[in-house]
């Protein structure tokens, strides 16, 4: 009879045990309930749950600012998808009080500066970084172990925003995550540069490459050259399918056009800076330059006319490297990015520039001998690194696309390796660091599925599993030479990605694969346990409104 009678005593106990501490129901708790992507370095579960609620406070210790806004940014969130207000405000001591989150710089801490100790517990939830950045990827973190309904607009009904007890030590394997963006074959509005920002920050992206001119348009306001986007932000038609070649092409009609005033510009980088993130502006040299040459002619080695292009490929008409006044033009034009751009670096491009009019261009023949060059690509190399020297003057450097290797390589520059492998491997064997972005595993505008299901894409395979599967680090590099390789970035060419509905396709979830090449140890990482994550993960892209392609497809 007696035991009979403590039975029930001990299912309760069990159940509350469960339950977690707090004694809510489990029901909110995710199935997978640590969907987490970057994977942490180390993630102990423990049971049990902590539960935000009006009177959870937000505390930070130091008083400081970035803190502060790092909380303001999370109560935002809860506030506009749980329709609570929590208090955010500095902490007396480094303890945390009951049901408070508490966010701790510590530069004694034995750990990379983006990296960050995140303790959840029933009753307290603690941050622990040594910088700022470090804190907002703890709080990245915990927006993930949160219903998806965090991402929401407005009140979510019947949501209890709990996340599960754990214990989670967490640092970036590479300093450079970065994602691209061409808003020059097509724009794309100031609107979803901001939102593309928002959802890089939630996978742990520091990085936005954003490849501001091309051919077919020059997106960015320069004051001084008013006519790059009175002329060269607008084509008179664009290509109706795929480029097979002028003959078979046909065009739309209709004319294309839109650039970032420096006001935008500015909101984007205060955006971007707010999220940890750095944008590094791409200026296109010498070649993917007709949008500039069809706003100033003398610009071009021929005169021109020139005309922005509307079909896509590469151009024989370039920059003229023999003209004096391109030089002045370029600096003049990179006097006004530098101070629009923090960034350190500036990518000058270097890609794709056919060589045909330099060699039928008095001027530039006249250079190539007066500089005592080779040929055109020796020329090709002394345009990046003339215009290297003048933004090392100013205090930043140089990207260029593996071609900049061509004709011998500019002293500082880093080098963006693209036509696979050997570009980065060829640069750091130079003692140049080195970004990894190769068309084999990091180019977003390639097939992700079959090609007759697939909307129209510029070719190329590049499904899911494939991009989880890089590895960086070249093996064919000694340990000393690995130490330049600064990390990998997806490219995402917009040929064929004429709305943001469509980029958001071809990005996610490819981007979230890619995030846990640049964020985990390799030894980490594990294809299947990340799309059992990755399936839980995505319900919070879906609230946010995300159009990323389905698994399973
Ligand atoms: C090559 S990647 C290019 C781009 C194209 C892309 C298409 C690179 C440096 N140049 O101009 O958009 O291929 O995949």
């Amino acid at each position: 009879m007696k035991k009979n009678a403590l039975f029930p005593g001990l299912v309760l106990f069990i159940a509350f045990l469960l339950a977690g501490c707090t004694g809510k129901d489990t029901s909110q708790v995710k199935e997978n309930a640590y969907p987490v992507i970057p994977k942490p370095v180390k993630l102990v579960k423990s049971s049990g749950q902590f539960t935000f609620t009006p009177q959870t406070e937000i505390k930070y210790y130091p008083d400081h600012a970035g803190l502060k806004d790092i909380g303001e940014y999370f109560s935002g969130m809860l506030n506009r998808s749980g329709g609570f207000t929590m208090d955010v405000a500095p902490a007396a001591r480094p303890r945390a009080a009951k049901n408070s989150l508490l966010m701790v710089l510590d530069t004694t801490l034995d750990m990379n500066p983006e990296g960050y100790l995140l303790n959840i517990t029933p009753k307290t939830i603690e941050i622990k970084a040594k910088e700022p950045r470090g804190i907002f990827y703890g709080i990245q973190t915990l927006r993930q172990l949160l219903p998806p309904q965090v991402e929401g607009a407005a009140k979510a009904e019947n949501v209890t925003f709990s996340v599960p007890c754990a214990n989670i030590e967490d640092q970036p394997r590479f300093p450079y995550r970065g994602l691209h963006l061409d808003v020059g074959r097509h724009f794309f509005p100031k609107d979803f540069i901001l939102r593309y920002l928002d959802m890089m920050a939630m996978y742990k992206y520091n990085t936005f490459h954003w490849h501001l001119t091309e051919d077919q348009g020059w997106r960015i306001e320069i004051k001084k050259y008013p006519k790059l986007t009175q002329i060269g932000s607008c084509r008179k038609e664009t290509l109706v399918g795929s480029w097979e070649g002028e003959k078979e092409a046909r065009y739309d009609g209709k004319k294309d056009c839109g650039y970032y005033t420096q006001e935008d510009i500015k909101e984007v980088v205060a955006h971007a800076k707010k999220l940890y993130i750095t944008v590094i502006p791409e200026i296109e040299m010498p070649g993917h330059s007709l949008a500039a040459l069809a706003s100033y002619p003398q610009l071009g080695c021929t005169g021109g006319p020139y005309e922005v292009a509307t079909h896509w490929g590469v151009f024989k008409d370039i920059y003229c490297a023999g003209n004096d006044s391109v030089f002045t033009f370029l600096e003049n034009v990179l006097t006004e990015v530098m101070d629009l751009f923090p960034s350190k670096y500036i990518h000058i491009g270097g890609d794709e520039a056919p060589k045909d009019r330099w060699e039928k261009c008095p001027k530039c023949q006249a250079r190539i001998k007066a500089e005592g060059l080779k040929d055109e690509h020796e020329l090709q190399n002394y345009f990046i690194s003339r215009i290297e020297k003048f933004l090392n003057a100013h205090g930043h450097n140089i990207i260029g696309w593996d071609e900049i290797l061509e004709g011998g390589l500019a002293p500082n520059a880093t080098v963006m390796s693209w036509r696979g492998i050997k570009g980065g491997i060829a640069a750091a064997k130079m003692k140049h660091d080195v970004i990894m972005t190769p068309n084999s595993y990091c180019y977003f505008d390639y097939y992700q599925g079959d090609k007759d299901k697939e909307p129209l894409a510029i070719g190329g395979f590049l499904p899911l599993k494939k991009v989880y599967s890089y590895e960086p680090v070249p093996a064919e590099l000694t340990p000393e030479e690995q130490k330049y390789i600064l990390g990998a970035q997806g490219n995402v060419w917009t040929e064929y990605m004429a709305t943001p509905d469509y980029v958001e396709y071809m990005v996610y979830p490819r981007a979230c694969a890619l995030s846990e090449v640049d964020w985990t140890p390799a030894g980490e990482k594990d294809y299947d346990d990340f799309v059992n994550r990755l399936k839980a993960n995505l319900q919070h892209l879906k609230v946010m409104g995300v159009h990323y392609r389905p698994l399973g497809e």
